[in-house]
């Protein structure tokens, strides 16, 4: 794999932040942008905007079908069985509250039981607290052990024929952990539980087949794949999506509207209200080709070299304590390092062209069971190289030796 020729896709890497090259090591909060997905964006605002679905003109025409094409690559991608089980989003915090609000008001009632784990981020929890405070229903969560790994004994115990759901994150982004979701997804239908699975971090990393592992609901954003920003996807079985009343209700999703009553366009409309963001679904069907282009397997293949190299540096690292050391785990490094705030480690490795996350990002449980207000967290992705593990491992020295 040539990372050179891979790192040119991307310009926004070649700058300099406070006189050092730039090390971008925050790739879990989002990607950077490789230039077809910047070409694929801006043509369309240069050649083709227009709205989508509804014009007979050339450029509506245009518009929508490669806003359409995006939906076949997409679906293509994650192996859905039609496009109409693919539901272009905001990202993946609207995907999962569509499926909480639609899914969750006619389906779950008083004592079912929704199962999420310990490690899921603020989305998908807290559109399920919202859900139970609504039906009386009740969220049990699933715990986990020191490296980061779900106690799946539990999982097994907490599963009843009371559980309508389990929500679970693929891959977690505070921990890194990959999570057997293979094994819980068959459990869970085995009680007769739908699935939801957070993608937001796995997508970009690791193959995830949709039939193959049956999944029911799957949520994802573009920006954590190289693609833009305030665009995602839900893709969710057809008989569910027909079955699910519309989350929203306006343009492109209705068939016919009378003041008596409306008469709901069909799959995947009826879950797109309004103009969507038409430049940004077409920037996320060319930031998969982009992925395509070099191939998940190989990508998965060349992130864990990276992640066992800085793992080795971390664990010779005097002082610096690793938080989620799970077996099975991909890209990210969480850790604590002695005396120092990680807030303020982020500030100190910015000065020197550092970019890494410091906080509880979006998973206060998690932060909570390791007892720590807050980690830092370097994470990887397909342009990174050995060099900038080494630029990471040299500030954190520096920083180090500041509070010393
Ligand atoms: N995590 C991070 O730095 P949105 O914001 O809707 O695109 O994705 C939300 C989300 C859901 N689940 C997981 C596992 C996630 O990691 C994220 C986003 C970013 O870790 C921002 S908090």
């Amino acid at each position: 794999m040539n990372i050179e020729k891979i790192r040119n896709d991307f310009p926004i890497l070649d700058q300099e932040i406070y006189g050092h090259q730039l090390v971008y090591l925050d790739n879990a909060a989002t990607t950077q942008k490789p230039q077809c997905v910047i070409d694929a964006v801006s043509h369309y605002y240069e050649k083709d905007n227009s709205n989508i679905q509804r014009g007979v003109h050339t450029l509506s025409e245009r518009a929508t079908a490669d806003y359409e094409a995006a939906r076949e690559t997409i679906r293509a991608f994650f192996n859905a069985k039609s496009t109409k089980e693919v539901i272009f989003t905001r990202g993946t915090t609207e995907s999962i509250n569509l499926v909480a609000s639609s899914w969750g008001n006619a389906n779950i009632g008083k004592n079912d039981e929704i199962l999420i784990t310990h490690m899921e981020h603020h989305s998908n929890i807290v559109p399920w607290q919202m859900l139970c405070e609504r039906t009386g229903a009740i969220l049990k969560v699933v715990p986990m052990n020191e490296a980061g790994e779900l106690d799946m004994a539990a999982f097994s115990t907490l599963l009843s024929e009371r559980t309508k759901l389990v929500g679970v994150v693929h891959m977690s982004n505070a921990l890194g952990t990959i999570n057997p979701i293979e094994t819980m997804i068959q459990q869970a239908h085995n009680v007769g539980a739908k699935v939801l699975v957070d993608g937001a971090q796995a997508a970009a990393h690791m193959r995830t087949d949709i039939q193959a592992l049956d999944i029911d609901f799957y949520a994802t954003s573009a920006h954590k794949m190289y693609g833009p920003t305030g665009v995602g996807v839900l893709i969710a079985k057809e008989a569910l999506l027909n079955a699910m009343p519309p989350y929203q209700g306006g343009g492109d999703m209705i068939l016919m509207v009378t003041f008596e009553k409306t008469q709901y366009n069909a799959l995947p409309h009826k879950f797109e209200a309004g103009t969507p963001n038409i430049a940004g679904v077409i920037g996320f069907g060319q930031a998969i080709k982009y992925i395509q282009s070099i191939g998940l397997d190989k990508i998965a293949a060349r992130e864990k070299v990276l992640l066992d190299y800085a793992t080795t540096k971390a664990q010779s690292f005097a002082g610096l304590r690793q938080i989620g050391t799970a077996k099975e785990k991909a890209c990210v490094l969480s850790f604590v390092l002695d005396g120092v705030h990680p807030h303020d480690l982020g500030t100190i490795l910015d000065r020197e062209g550092v970019a890494i996350r410091a906080g509880h990002h979006c998973a206060m449980p998690v932060m909570q069971f390791y007892k720590v207000p807050a980690t830092a967290r370097a994470s990887f992705s397909i342009y990174n190289t050995e060099a900038e593990v080494d630029a990471l491992f040299a500030a954190l020295t520096k920083a180090k030796d500041m509070f010393a």
